[in-house]
């Protein structure tokens, strides 16, 4: 049988004064500073709200990206994923508000229902809401889904102001016949006042200049 050559003992350290009355080193940490808020999330308490809405897909986080110049507002090609009201900051006095879509066919109807109750309670409930951005998507056809809201927002007295996207997605011919229908429809309505409308394309970078002049006027 072959033995295993026995282990060396390491030599006990002596237990000199030394040792036992040392103190313990102090290890220096570096103090990180905390990390700072990006300037874009730092909303002003009095800042207005300006809510962006419409359905899910519409382009709204991407319009507000497009408008702040940075990609902070969450993007998705599945829709239905804004599930939260997420505030930015526009300027001192008008922050952005990206709410969640209405009216998207796959979420359950009882999550619909809960958004619709959400939104309804920011409406009324929430005093720095000043006005709202309703998104249609001009690359489709006209919807009574957005026909609806825009008639209830009037109906309400709720200040708005109506944004076309998705301008470069639609052949001419039929973005002219889909904003054809929108004209006439928005004629039909009984507005006291002369209806802000803005077109935008938030990939071509189109219309977000009159869109900034007009919200730095709010
Ligand atoms: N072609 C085109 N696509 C867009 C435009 N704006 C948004 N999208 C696309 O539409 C999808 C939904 O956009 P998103 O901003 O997340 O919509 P939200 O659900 O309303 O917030 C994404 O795939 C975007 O890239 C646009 O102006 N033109
Ligand atoms: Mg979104």
């Amino acid at each position: 049988m072959i033995q295993k050559p026995m282990k060396k003992r390491k030599p006990e350290k002596k237990m000199g004064h030394k040792n036992q009355l040392q103190p313990k080193k102090l290890v220096e940490r570096k103090v990180r500073p905390p990390k700072s808020v990006p300037k874009v999330l730092q909303v002003s308490p009095n800042a207005v709200k300006v809510a962006f809405i419409g359905r899910s897909n519409v382009g709204k986080s991407s319009l507000i990206n497009y408008l702040l110049g940075q990609t902070i507002a969450k993007t998705s090609k599945h829709p239905g994923k804004t599930r939260e009201i997420s505030l930015f900051r526009f300027n001192e006095k008008v922050s952005f508000a990206d709410m969640p879509g209405y009216g998207y066919a796959k979420v359950r109807k009882e999550r619909r229902q809960q958004w619709d109750n959400d939104l309804l309670k920011f409406f009324f409930n929430d005093e720095k809401l000043q006005h709202i951005l309703v998104l249609i998507d001009i690359s489709i056809p006209p919807m009574t889904i957005d026909q609806d809201f825009v008639a209830w927002l009037l109906e309400h007295n709720i200040p708005h102001t109506v944004v076309f996207t998705k301008f470069d997605k639609a052949k001419q011919k039929d973005r002219d016949s889909h904003l054809n229908i929108w004209s006439g429809f928005l004629k039909s309505l009984p507005y006291s006042y002369d209806l802000a409308i803005f077109e935008v394309s938030s990939l071509t970078k189109k219309g977000g200049g009159e869109l900034k002049d007009f919200l730095g006027k709010i």
